[in-house]
């Protein structure tokens, strides 16, 4: 295992890649050397981040979807859900919720609605974006599934600042049983056209849902090599109408190693730790392994459907006031508004400075 520790270090070093070979040892480590990884990723995002942590609020629009998602309950072939879809006050009073509560952004998300992706409804969703960001003046992130270039257009002029669209991994035989009839390319594709627009992008990949180190290790190669801003890992939570349950904690596991190397490999990009897995008790591992956002807030006072995992939910242990009190318990501290505006434009920037070096 040093062996292992000394080639991955020796590359990120000399500013190279580690292989995916030792990637995926690093993916497949439990006990001690599990515990070493993540320490020196701790280490990698207290020298870039320090320990202030971005609050991400999370709004979910509506739980329509055409999709039909291995791994997800609001799949089309879940016949015995009952789905919203929120209008625009009700969107606003929880944005502006959370924005009182203190988070740094507000994320909207949905299924793939094909409701919002007729073009009527994606001027209503742009409509959303804007009365958000104009309500609040927070940054805003928006997670509406698979938008072609033109629709990503609009969603960057109507102010949204990231599109998060999940790859959930780059096998491509596994993406294929994990989001069935979908287009793994355009897919992909969509993370570089929101950049081209002039948004951050968001990838994901999913543990415990069939993937191997390997495959892990490939998506975060991927990751590192690709315009994104930021970058996550979750793990894989069952429904009865989902596939079935794999062994919890070793997805768990798997997802922590994988913020972990994300974190050694892409020490410059944001790295969610989700209360969506398993609420507020989960946070504190997945710091540890080097994460420095905390997503999935919950307005306070409000209760909300559309998360994966409906932990905490009932409680006050999924918003501001919950996650405050638990990150200084832990030691970290909640950064300022200005600081995470000032990430966005500076990462910004450098994107536009990039994309004027390749045209
Ligand atoms: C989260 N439930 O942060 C949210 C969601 C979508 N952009 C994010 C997966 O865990
Ligand atoms: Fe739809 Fe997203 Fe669920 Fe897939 S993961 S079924 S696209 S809501």
């Amino acid at each position: 295992m040093t062996d292992v520790f000394a080639r991955v270090c020796g590359r990120l070093e000399a500013g190279e890649l580690p292989s995916r070979r030792d990637i995926a040892s690093l993916i497949a480590l439990r006990g001690d050397g599990q515990a070493h990884l993540f320490s020196l990723a701790a280490r990698a995002r207290d020298r870039r981040f320090g320990r202030s942590v971005f609050l991400y609020g999370f709004l979910y629009l509506s739980t329509h979807c055409r999709n039909d998602c291995a791994f997800c309950h609001f799949r089309r072939a879940n016949a015995g859900l009952a789905r919203y879809r929120k209008d625009a006050e009700a969107t606003l009073a929880a944005a502006r919720r959370l924005a009182g509560d203190g988070v740094h952004l507000l994320d909207l998300t949905l299924g793939e609605d094909p409701h919002f992706l007729r073009p009527d409804g994606m001027r209503e969703l742009c409509g959303i974006v804007r009365s958000v960001k104009r309500e609040t003046g927070l940054p805003v992130m928006l997670s509406p599934g698979l938008l072609t270039a033109e629709q990503l257009a609009l969603a960057s002029a109507a102010g949204a600042d990231w599109y998060a669209c999940y790859q959930e991994t780059h096998n491509e035989d596994l993406f294929a049983r994990l989001r069935p009839g979908q287009d793994y390319a355009a897919r992909l594709r969509a993370k570089t056209l929101a950049v081209e627009a002039d948004m951050l992008a968001e990838e994901g990949i999913l543990t415990g849902a069939g993937a191997s180190p390997d495959d892990v290790a490939a998506s975060v190669l991927h990751m590192a090599r690709s315009p994104l801003a930021q970058v996550r890992a979750m793990s894989y939570v069952p429904h009865p109408v989902t596939l079935p349950a794999a062994d919890a904690e070793e997805s768990q596991a798997q997802e922590l190693n994988a913020i972990a190397v994300m974190r050694l490999c892409m020490p410059d990009r944001l790295i969610p730790a989700s209360l969506d897995v398993d609420g507020l008790r989960g946070m504190a591992a997945r710091l540890a392994a080097g994460a420095n956002v905390v997503t999935s807030i919950i307005p306070s006072g409000f209760g909300l459907s559309g998360v994966a995992s409906e932990t905490d939910i009932d409680t006050n242990l999924r918003d501001t006031d919950g996650v405050r009190a638990a990150l200084e318990e832990l030691g970290y501290a909640v950064a300022d508004l200005s600081a995470y505006e000032s990430w966005i434009e500076e990462r910004k920037q450098r994107q536009r400075r990039q994309k004027g070096l390749c045209a």
